[in-house]
């Protein structure tokens, strides 16, 4: 289809809002160990007595941190309720759109469940529109159309100034994709959800019954919108020898929710350095995995030693390669985990490596007693 007169055309991934018990230290954390910079803020002191937000950015990758400072409405008491019942996780990836009201016009129209209905906000920075449907579980997605808004996020929100100095070395370039966790046999339906409503399209790498029954106890398929600014892979569980690792997600976040986040970097080598330094727990990768890499995925611009050195996976297609590597969950609960990637020319989302990073993610699930 030509993207020019797709019927929902989309710019990228505004934010990702995450509903958190602490803000204030979640903020602090992504910006000490991820080297995010604290851009914006909305609290007591600008006029939101009921919430504080705290947004952080690495180039394109926006991340906006809310909690509860004291449920006085029906949204407060919402958002407390989301910490209750699912810890820290995403409500809401939100979309750039270059028109709000008719993506929220669309999306309905189409069958989506409208939450908030278009509305135009005004401050001395411009204006925006901002509507959201719904998603799986708990999770939507608001409808963002900033157009020439020059504040730093939205109205509600002032400047802040960085909390450390944010890295410049292997920071973020965009977000990459954002990943789904659906119960069992909701994949397909969400799949075409993302198609009906959104116009999105399947990509072709898939997780399918083979790798499924073979070791990864997932099924999963990424839709896409037509310029693939906006990529999102669906997992179900599937029935394997061991429990699904999507089961103990859905268990512990109490229902479909985002899994992870792939954060898009130039320099994953210095990324990975600085967080391992200021203690963020990446996967582990077994020695083996490296003994055989050069046979199959060749030479890349990083040398083995290095990629063995911080346990970096390497895939390759007939596109190129990407490097990539996953974090422990950030929480207590296994649920919410990130991804760091820096692509070469491959499209895909690491096929070549679903044997070792799902035999990895199954021994952390054994450590925590859930397999
Ligand atoms: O986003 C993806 O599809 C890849 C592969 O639990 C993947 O990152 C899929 C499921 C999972 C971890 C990674
Ligand atoms: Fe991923």
């Amino acid at each position: 289809m030509d993207q020019g007169i797709t019927a929902f055309p989309v710019l990228g991934i505004d934010a990702v809002i995450f509903i958190v018990g602490n803000a204030k230290q979640a903020a602090h954390y992504y910006s000490s160990a991820f080297g995010m910079r604290l851009v914006a803020y909305s609290g007591p002191e600008n006029g939101s007595a009921e919430t504080a937000s705290y947004v952080l950015e690495s180039g394109r990758a926006r991340f906006v941190f809310t909690s509860v400072i004291k449920a006085t409405t029906d949204t407060g008491a919402f958002l407390a309720r989301h910490v209750a019942e699912h810890g820290d996780g995403v409500l809401d990836l939100a979309l750039e759109v270059p028109d709000a009201r008719r993506a929220y016009a669309h999306a309905v129209e189409r069958g989506a469940t409208g939450l908030s209905a278009p509305r135009e906000i005004t401050d001395e920075h411009g204006t925006v529109v901002l509507a959201s449907i719904a998603a799986y579980g708990q999770t939507r997605h608001s409808f963002v159309e900033r157009g020439g808004y020059r504040g730093p996020y939205l109205p509600g929100f002032t400047a802040a100034a960085p909390i450390v100095e944010p890295r410049t070395e292997g920071a973020f370039r965009a977000i990459d994709h954002c990943v789904g966790n659906v119960e069992l046999g909701a994949m397909n339906d969400w799949v075409d959800f993302y198609g009906k409503v959104m116009d999105f399209t399947t990509m072709k790498e898939f997780v399918g019954d083979d790798i499924a029954t073979e070791y990864s106890a997932l099924m999963s398929k990424v839709v896409a919108d037509g310029t693939f600014a906006v990529k999102f892979p669906i997992n179900e569980p599937a029935v394997g020898r061991k429990k699904s690792q999507i089961d103990e997600y859905l268990e512990f976040y109490g229902g479909p929710g985002v899994q992870h986040i792939a954060l898009a970097t130039d320099d994953i080598v210095a990324a990975v350095r600085a967080m391992r330094a200021a203690g963020v727990e990446f996967l582990d990768t077994p020695d083996s995995y490296y003994d055989t890499l050069g046979e199959w995925a060749g030479e890349t611009h990083v040398g083995v030693g290095t990629l063995r050195e911080l346990r970096i996976l390497v895939d390759r297609d007939e596109d190129g390669y990407l490097l990539q590597i996953f974090t422990k969950p950030v929480q207590d609960r296994p649920t919410v985990f990130f991804e760091l990637i820096e692509r070469h020319g491959s499209m895909g989302f690491g096929k070549g490596n679903f044997k070792a990073l799902f035999e990895a993610i199954e021994r952390e699930q054994a450590r925590r007693g859930n397999l």
